[in-house]
């Protein structure tokens, strides 16, 4: 499936920030620069979870530890999974939905005794999406640099040393699936090829290059104490040593081939072959330019850290922040780009999406199944897509929602009966394969993704071709299965608020009513901008207006369900019925203030402790209010450091772990990549018609400047503000949209300029001569 439509036009305007980004970029890596988004640390990982630092490059992810003694690289393919495979023809009922799995590890025998290692360094620059170790041993300097490239599709690590015939030691390559693990004859490259009992093939093939000494095979004794092949590669006297690993399975993402296509061998050798030719130093450039052609796109200053701050690793910074109260708005930016860096190395165009962990698994078990949870999370991870200027990121979900249509359409008609349409359950897998409660209003949820990435990007040949077509037929099946009253009211039939078990399903849910409702308004905007459909246009329209709309309880809340059950005490972590508050557009302060009030009041009722990504949905929805510094409460409440893995379903445990992955527990990407959402919904919203600048800016944050956001309508902001008010904005219109830009209690009406970029001072006025920079 080419989506490559979808991709949105890139300004040249953006090359350029690109450009200067990458100068700023070398220029930063140089030092312990104040602009450099580094976490670094001063030991070695010992634990997977909570310590070690992930790199990815979309299909590819690995977790580095920076071990001096061993080094491990624990490796992930997102299409390794266990389970069925859904089909149409023949149609099986199947639930069997298996688990993401563990690819393998490499780990490389040193033997630095981590005793007389002196000057220890582990740091991951995101700017640059590069991962280095650096230390003393024995009077050598080492280095080992690492990173993932997307356009090589291979995984690099490269060790190198201030002095020659530094490295000898051991690699091996392991595999979660005992699959055989052979070494080429010239020693230089492993490679294990396996099958899981499903039917995926798989392969991983890890080259080793040298300059300098020599290789050879390994003897089988095996000094790790750790289970791995009889057989890796042995390496003595080397100057230097790079490994070059990549990985596949026949994972095909259509469901008519039965989710299989061809043996990954071919694809993966020619990607080992092809990035050994070109040599690290090629590699690393290119890998370089293409990361920041994403990431930098959006830079963000929230206030410049002490000299103090900046000498700490990342987790006294975290400790002090969360144990001692410290204040460190450089830290907190850090973590809303981490997202940003996560979802640029975790969900390219080409493969799956991000699933529960991102691609990082190290467990043939993950928690859930490391599945696609339909009923919050996989959503809240792409939440920042569109908002972070990542619009590509975000096409690996869609395509994943485009290729289950069909066979979820078949599950549907076996559940519901006679609908057109589809929707699903909540634990998904990627062939197609669902278990546990039906989600009703899922398939509804997907379609505002497929609609945003429309309202954000404005190519109207994705929204005709891709997106329109899902959205009206996820409208079918509202159509068939709404239930009407005899008043007219039109209500949602079975619906159950997550994850509240106590009560069976019933009618008018909110959280149904809401998404369906949010479903039908983007339906009728999609149809007006493609100016087709009138007819279906208005009937949908229609039945919006009779469906059950949110209402306001008793003790001022707003309504879980449309009987009144809410306890002033549940302070459950799903907080579905304000959907309509964020990520929906029901209910906003503009429009809808009283609604509004209601929800700050249940939101009040729920309280802020809770799960990591319960945490982050709950800034999104402060934001929202236009209450900053509450927003800014739970984002300290979401940076707590903490370090247990078991999974904890109520208040303790929930914040992020030393290497800045949130933690549910355990690990769970939604609230890092939630988080991040919430920043954009902080600084800049354009829900409600409008585009409002510095909406919920925090006490916390006074100074600041950020570059990059986006708003619907094809526009870019960019924004510099000192003592908590906007000095200067600069809106980048791309696709010529009128749009109104609001500022506290002022407003400017921009003209209809595609490609223009309009300069405001901080009363909102037209700045420079003539008002328009046409580019
Ligand atoms: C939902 C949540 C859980 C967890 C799981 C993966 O079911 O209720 O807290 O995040 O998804």
């Amino acid at each position: 499936m080419n989506r490559s439509t979808s991709l949105r036009r890139v300004p040249v305007w953006i090359g350029v920030v690109a450009l200067i980004a990458v100068a700023v970029g070398a220029e930063m890596s140089r030092g312990n620069d104040i602009r450099t988004n580094t976490l670094w640390y001063e030991r070695p990982a010992n634990r997977w979870m909570t310590e070690a630092l992930p790199i990815g490059n979309g299909p590819m992810g690995a977790m580095l530890f920076g071990g001096t003694d061993i080094e491990r690289i624990q490796f992930n393919e997102i299409s390794l999974w266990s389970g069925r495979r859904m089909a149409t023809e023949p149609y099986v009922e199947n639930d069997d939905m298996g688990g993401h799995q563990a690819f393998g590890d490499i780990f490389i025998h040193l033997g630095h005794a981590p005793d007389k290692v002196s000057h220890y360094r582990r740091e991951l620059n995101i700017d640059r999406a590069v991962h280095r170790v650096t230390y003393e041993y024995e009077g050598v300097r080492y280095q080992q640099t690492a990173f993932a490239s997307h356009p090589a599709g291979v995984i690099v690590i490269e060790l190198t040393a201030n002095k020659p015939a530094a490295y000898s030691g051991r690699v091996w390559l392991t595999d979660m699936h005992e699959a055989q693990i052979s070494t080429s004859s010239d020693n230089h490259r492993l490679r294990s090829e396996g099958k899981i009992g499903n039917g995926f093939e798989y392969e991983a093939q890890l080259h080793v290059l040298h300059h300098g000494g020599k290789l050879k095979r390994a003897v089988p004794e095996n000094p790790l104490r750790i289970p791995v092949s009889p057989f890796g590669v042995s390496f003595e006297k080397c100057d230097s040593v790079s490994l070059i690993l990549s990985a596949g399975t026949n994972f095909k993402q259509d469901h008519t081939t039965e989710w299989l296509g061809e043996h990954p061998h071919a694809a993966v050798t020619k990607r080992v072959d092809t990035a050994v030719k070109r040599g690290v130093e090629s590699l690393l450039d290119e890998h370089v330019a293409d990361f920041q052609a994403l990431f930098g796109r959006v830079s963000l200053d929230l206030g410049r850290p002490s000299p103090e701050l900046l000498a700490k690793s990342t987790r006294e910074r975290l400790t002090d922040y969360t144990q001692n109260n410290v204040a460190d708005p450089h830290l907190e930016a850090l973590f809303c780009q981490f997202g940003r860096y996560l979802l640029i190395s975790c969900s390219r165009p080409g493969s799956l999406p991000a699933n529960l962990q991102g691609v990082w698994n190290h467990s043939n078990r993950p928690a859930w199944a490391g599945d696609y949870h339909s009923n919050i999370n996989v959503e809240m991870n792409y939440w920042p897509a569109e908002a972070a200027n990542l619009a590509e990121c975000h096409v690996p979900f869609i395509d994943y929602v485009d290729s289950l249509r069909e066979v979820y359409a078949k599950k549907t008609q076996k559940h519901y009966g006679e609908v057109r349409g589809w929707t699903l359950q909540t634990m998904n897998n990627a062939c197609g394969v669902q278990s546990w409660k039906w989600n009703p209003p899922g398939s509804a949820w997907y379609a505002q993704h497929l609609w945003e990435h429309y309202a954000f990007g404005r190519d109207i040949d994705y929204l005709r071709e891709t997106a329109y077509p899902i959205l009206k037929e996820i409208c079918h099946f509202w159509e068939d299965h709404l239930k009407r009253r005899p008043d007219g009211t039109l209500v949602t039939p079975d619906g159950w608020s997550p994850e509240q078990y106590k009560y069976e399903p019933e009618e008018g849910v909110t959280y149904d009513q809401e998404l369906v409702y949010d479903l039908f308004t983007n339906t009728i905007e999609a149809a007006d901008a493609l100016g087709e459909d009138e007819e279906f246009r208005d009937h949908i329209a229609a039945m919006r207006e009779d469906l059950l709309k949110p209402a306001i309880g008793s003790w001022g809340q707003l309504k879980e369900w449309e009987i009144e059950r809410d306890d002033p005490e549940d302070k459950h972590r799903h907080v579905s019925h304000l959907f309509a508050l964020y990520p929906g557009r029901q209910i906003s302060m503009a429009q809808t203030p009283e609604l509004a009030e209601a929800c700050r009041v249940s939101l009040n009722a729920r309280g802020d402790e809770s799960t990591g990504w319960s945490r982050a949905w709950k800034i999104n929805f402060w934001a929202r209010l236009g209450d900053g510094d509450r927003a800014h409460r739970l984002l300290r409440s979401l940076l707590n450091l903490v370090t247990g893995t078991k999974t904890i379903y109520g208040d303790s445990g929930g914040g992020v772990y030393s290497n800045l992955l949130c933690s549910h527990p355990p690990f769970q990407i939604d609230g890092n990549l939630g988080a991040t959402a919430g920043y954009c919904e902080m600084l800049l919203q354009s829900h409600a018609g409008q585009i409002q600048l510095l909406p919920a800016l925090p006490a916390a944050w006074p100074t600041g400047s950020v570059k990059g956001l986006c708003a619907r309508g094809g526009f870019e902001v960019e924004m510099t503000w000192k003592d908590s008010r906007l000095t200067s904005a600069v809106i980048h219109s791309k696709s010529g949209q009128p749009c109104r830009v609001t500022y506290k209690d002022k407003t400017w009406e921009s003209d209809t300029k595609a490609d223009a970029s309009y300069h405001l001072d901080q009363n909102l006025n037209r700045q420079g001569d003539g008002n328009v920079t046409p580019e």
